[in-house]
C-alpha cells in the first residue's frame, strides 16, 4: 500500500488539474450512515425508497421524518481527517475541483472551496410552490414545514432518485472530470448515476484515476490505483508526506 500511496502522491504532485469525487464513505468515519452499508437503513426503510419524489407525494410527513432524523444525526457530527486532507490538497495543487454526492455539508464545514454538491445539501430547503431556497440548520423542521413567504410545503433541497441533477452543476462536474490530470474517487460504491460516470469521463480524457474505498467497486477495473482501506487513514497519508 505504501508504494501505491507514494506513486499516487507523485502523480498528484505532477498534476495541473485534480478532481475528486466523494461519496457516503468519506463521511462514514464521522458517524454518518452510508447508503448501502448494513447500517445505512432507517427503521427498516431503504434510503432509496424514501429519497424519491413519489415517496414525498405519497407521504410527505414520513419523508420529513426521515430527513429530520438525518438532520438531527448530522447536527451532532463533524468532518473527519479525510475531509480535512482534501482541504489541504486543494491548497497544494494548481487546479482543484471537489465533486460530492453527499448532502451532509461536511466538506463545506471542513473548509473546501471549489466544491460542487451535485446531489444538493440537507441543510437547504426548497418551497414546492414558489421554489424559494433557504438554508436552515435547525435539526428538526417538524412533520410538514411551510414556506415563510407563500405558505407552500417545503422539501429538502436535495436531488432524489428519478430527479435530474441541476444541469449547470452537472456540466461543471463533467468539465472538471474531463480536464483533470488526476481524478480520485473516494468512498463511493460507484453505483449511482450520473455521478458514477464522472470517473469514466476522466479516464477517457486521459486522466490517471484512483479509487480509495473500503471495498472494490464496479469501477475498480478501470482504476490506475485502487487503494482499499479507510478514507480517514489513506487520504491524510496521501497528503501528509507531500513536502
Ligand atoms: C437521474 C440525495 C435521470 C438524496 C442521492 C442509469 C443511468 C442513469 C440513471 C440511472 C441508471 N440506473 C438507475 C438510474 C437512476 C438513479 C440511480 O443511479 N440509481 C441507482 C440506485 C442505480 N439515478 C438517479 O435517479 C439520478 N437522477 O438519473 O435522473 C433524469 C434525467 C432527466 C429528467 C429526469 C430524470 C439522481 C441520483 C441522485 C440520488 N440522490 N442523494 C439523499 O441523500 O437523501 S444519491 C445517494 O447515493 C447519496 O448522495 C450517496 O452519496 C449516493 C451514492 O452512494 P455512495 O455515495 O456511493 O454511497 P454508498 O453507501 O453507495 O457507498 C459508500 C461506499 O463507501 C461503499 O463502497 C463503502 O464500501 C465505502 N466506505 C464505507 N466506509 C468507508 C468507505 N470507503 C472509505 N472509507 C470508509 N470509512
Ligand atoms: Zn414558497
Amino acid at each position: 500500500m505504501k508504494e501505491k500511496i507514494v506513486a499516487l502522491r507523485d502523480a498528484l504532485k505532477g498534476a495541473g488539474q485534480v478532481t475528486v469525487l466523494t461519496g457516503a464513505g468519506i463521511s462514514a468515519e464521522s458517524g454518518v450512515p452510508t447508503f448501502r452499508g448494513d447500517e445505512g437503513i432507517w427503521q427498516n426503510y431503504r434510503a432509496t425508497d424514501l429519497a424519491t419524489p413519489e415517496a414525498f407525494d405519497r407521504d410527505p410527513e414520513l419523508v420529513w421524518r426521515f430527513y429530520n432524523w438525518r438532520r438531527e444525526l448530522i447536527s451532532h457530527v463533524t468532518y473527519n481527517p479525510a475531509h480535512k486532507a482534501l482541504v489541504e490538497l486543494e491548497g497544494l495543487v494548481p487546479g482543484f475541483t471537489l465533486i460530492t454526492q453527499n448532502v451532509d455539508g461536511l466538506h463545506l464545514l471542513a473548509g473546501s472551496h471549489n466544491l460542487l454538491e451535485i446531489h444538493g445539501n440537507l441543510w437547504k430547503v426548497r418551497c414546492t410552490k414558489c421554489q424559494m431556497i433557504a438554508l436552515d440548520r435547525s435539526p428538526d423542521l417538524g412533520p410538514s414545514p411551510k414556506c415563510k413567504s407563500c405558505g407552500g410545503l417545503l422539501r429538502p433541497h436535495v436531488v432524489w432518485f428519478g430527479e435530474a441533477l441541476d444541469p449547470a452543476i452537472l456540466k461543471k462536474a463533467i468539465e472538471a472530470s474531463r480536464r483533470s490530470h488526476v481524478m480520485l474517487a473516494i468512498g463511493t460504491s460507484s453505483v449511482v448515476q450520473p455521478a458514477a460516470s464522472l470517473a469514466l469521463e476522466a479516464k477517457s480524457s486521459g486522466a490517471v484515476v484512483a479509487e480509495i474505498n473500503l471495498e472494490s467497486t464496479p469501477h475498480s477495473y478501470l482504476m490506475d490505483f485502487s487503494l482499499l482501506g479507510k478514507a480517514g487513514v489513506i487520504v491524510p497519508q496521501l497528503v501528509g508526506g507531500w513536502k
